[in-house]
């Protein structure tokens, strides 16, 4: 999607959690690129993608972190934040 930066500019930080396969990097691939794959490989860590959507004359830019739904791969997520093994447990439900 074109957008005209014309007026105002917001800017939004997405993070898409929730368990394997429910369907968010098929969302958020429909969004940014239009596309929808029947068998959409399982995402390892995060994904990140951008997309500028224009509003009349308000461009509204999305900053989307995808998250894997996979156990072993929210751990990765909060490893590499450096979190204790009890807050570790606390923000993957691991
Ligand atoms: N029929 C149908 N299938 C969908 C839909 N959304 C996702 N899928 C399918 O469901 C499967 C899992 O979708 P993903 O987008 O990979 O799910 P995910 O939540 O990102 O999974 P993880 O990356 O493992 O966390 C894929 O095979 C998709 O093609 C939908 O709206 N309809
Ligand atoms: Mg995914």
């Amino acid at each position: 999607m074109a957008a005209a930066n014309t007026g105002r500019v917001f800017q939004f930080k997405l993070v898409l959690l929730g368990d394997s396969a429910v369907g968010k990097s098929s969302l958020v691939l429909r969004f940014v690129r239009g596309q929808f794959f029947e068998y959409q490989e399982s995402t390892i860590g995060a994904a990140f993608l951008t997309q500028t959507v224009a509003l009349n004359d308000t461009t509204v830019k999305f900053e989307i972190w995808d998250t894997a739904g996979l156990c072993s791969d929210r751990i990765w997520l909060a490893d590499q934040r450096n979190t204790s093994s009890a807050s570790r447990r606390q923000s993957t439900g691991c």
